[in-house]
């Protein structure tokens, strides 16, 4: 049976709507309990209200830190109208029913991001306001709970449409949300007070986000899907999850999934770089001058997988480059700036969604990436490793060249981006031949060669693309075949991990054929 709200309580941190809210309350007869912040508004917009110290004889005290927390709360939230000891004790003590409860918790997650210090964290995680909403979800049968302001309206109008009641089923959605609520809160706290301890992978795994956007499928149109901004400094990082999209059709799943992907790997460069991304691999990936060059570069290395590609941009994207890209059907662009020229460029490409995320992630920065499995949650360090110049060994007799370095670096920082076995070739900053996803490395190998072959014939060019170009792989070569190919395709250097047991005979192999190749000792799957 539906509870008429007689009686509500108010305690909010979050003051939006509240005297809204509260006058419709006492409009309708409803009595309204409130804490000192919340009563005091209540109270200046002229609306009759009872001191919860009032109710519980029993001053606020501690700073607050002990104001609802009183049998006389507890009991009028927790106590069953349908049961004739729960009334009993409540007539007993003089406990007043509570039939609405309407908390929100004190601003945690904020005080954290603003800088804090500890001591002013820990002041703000709420105690009493949590306690309130478990007791009143428990007791949905006779109670509701509202922990978003957001919910006030649709409170209003059932009370409107239902004599002033609220329909079971009303109450116990709410009841899910207000238990999903503190457990986010409990989440975000707990993942602070890890962060301060270092601990990374905590013995019990709580985590805290918010939906950003329910999708409209998943990867095939028979899953549904939804988007979800983790909260605290992971939600943060620069991305996907906290860009603005500016124009353009509803992103879906597989957009944000690529989009993701694009602009992961194109905050690995520091010059002017442009990724372009299909089904979650780059299929061009250039560094230039600027942006401009950078996109044609990016473009040519694979123009027929770039249709309806991701792009993804390391500067803010300019009216020129903008051009550029509207000539291409592409489905998503991101930038950590878009200019307003270049805006009013891609305004002419409705659907071509647009995102701007405000700044670039830091590539060898900190962080989690998660991977799910039956049952199960895979977490890992976010694979922040950089190789740079002082980090790689000379293998071969001969050394590369500046020209040589510079391509081979930027190859496997591509390669970390690329799914395994990944296989890159690269040219004067370009990729011009891409691998990826194979079981087998030789076969990533033979498909880079022969997608870059494509190209080149599909643009007219006499020369293999792959001569005098670079090569990266993403793990050691575990035979000499994978880099005999890569020599026969005309590279004249080789960049891998190295710390195959046979790195000897691909050594002796590389000098054969007098390339130089260099050893990373770090690897790149990804899979
Ligand atoms: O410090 S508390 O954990 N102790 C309490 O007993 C308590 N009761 C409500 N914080 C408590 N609250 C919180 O106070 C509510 O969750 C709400 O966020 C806030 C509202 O305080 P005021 O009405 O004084 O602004």
């Amino acid at each position: 049976s539906d509870t008429v709200i007689q009686r509500a309580l108010l305690s909010v941190s979050d003051k939006r709507g509240l005297v809204e809210f509260a006058s419709f309350l006492s409009a309708r007869g409803v009595e309204i309990l409130s804490t000192g912040g919340s009563a005091k508004a209540i109270r200046e917009a002229g609306l009759p209200v009872t001191e919860v110290a009032e109710t519980t004889e029993f001053p606020e005290i501690m700073d607050g830190r002990v104001k609802t927390l009183h049998p006389r709360i507890h009991g009028g939230l927790l106590g069953r109208r349908d049961h004739s000891d729960d009334r009993a004790a409540m007539a007993e003590h003089g406990i007043p029913a509570i039939d609405l409860l309407v908390v929100n918790l004190y601003p945690f997650e904020q005080t954290v991001a603003g800088g804090a210090d500890r001591a002013a964290c820990i002041e703000k995680i709420d105690i009493g306001g949590p306690a309130m909403v478990r007791a009143a979800a428990k007791n949905h049968a006779f109670v509701t709970v509202v922990v978003n302001p957001d919910d006030y309206d649709g409170v209003m109008a059932e009370m409107r449409a239902n004599d002033g009641a609220l329909g079971e089923h009303f109450r116990r959605r709410l009841a899910a949300d207000a238990y999903a609520h503190t457990a986010a809160y409990d989440a975000a706290v707990a993942e602070w007070m890890q962060a301060q301890e270092g601990v990374t992978f905590p013995r019990e795994l709580s985590i805290a986000g918010r939906r950003k956007q329910t999708l409209r499928y998943g990867e095939n149109p028979h899953q549904d899907a939804a988007f979800y901004q983790l909260a605290g400094q992971q939600g943060d990082r620069p991305g996907v999850a906290t860009a603005t999209q500016l124009q353009g059709k509803e992103l879906s799943y597989n957009n944000l999934n690529d989009t993701d992907a694009a602009f992961e790997a194109v905050a690995e460069f520091d010059d002017p770089a442009v990724v372009i991304v299909k089904h979650a691999n780059p299929c061009g990936v250039a560094v230039a001058g600027g942006l401009s060059d950078a996109y044609d570069k990016a473009l040519a290395c694979d123009p027929v997988s770039a249709f309806g590609g991701i792009i993804a941009v390391n500067r803010t994207l300019d009216a020129a480059t903008a051009e550029k890209i509207t000539e291409l059907f592409a489905e998503v662009v991101i930038a950590p700036v878009v200019a307003a020229e270049a805006r009013s460029v891609l305004a002419t490409k409705k659907n071509l969604r647009v995102l701007e995320t405000g700044g670039m992630p830091v590539a060898d920065g900190s962080g989690l990436t998660a991977r799910t499995l039956s049952g199960g949650l895979l977490l890992q360090t976010r694979d922040g490793g950089v190789v740079t110049e002082g980090d790689l060994s000379p293998v071969t007799a001969r050394r590369p060249s500046a020209q040589e370095l510079a391509d081979l670096l930027f190859a496997f920082r591509v390669c970390k981006h690329v799914k395994s076995n990944a296989i890159v070739y690269a040219k004067n900053g370009a990729t011009v031949g891409i691998g990826a996803g194979q079981m087998s490395r030789v076969d990533s190998a033979r498909i880079a060669v022969r997608k870059s072959a494509d190209a080149a014939e599909a643009a007219g060019e006499t020369t293999p693309r792959t001569q005098g170009a670079v090569v990266a792989s993403d793990a050691f070569f575990p035979f000499a075949d994978g880099l005999i190919s890569a020599a026969e395709a005309g590279v004249t250097a080789v960049i891998q991990p190295g710390g195959s047991k046979r790195d000897d005979e691909v050594v002796a192999a590389a000098d054969a054929r007098g390339l130089a190749m260099v050893f990373t000792g770090m690897r790149h799957f990804r899979h």
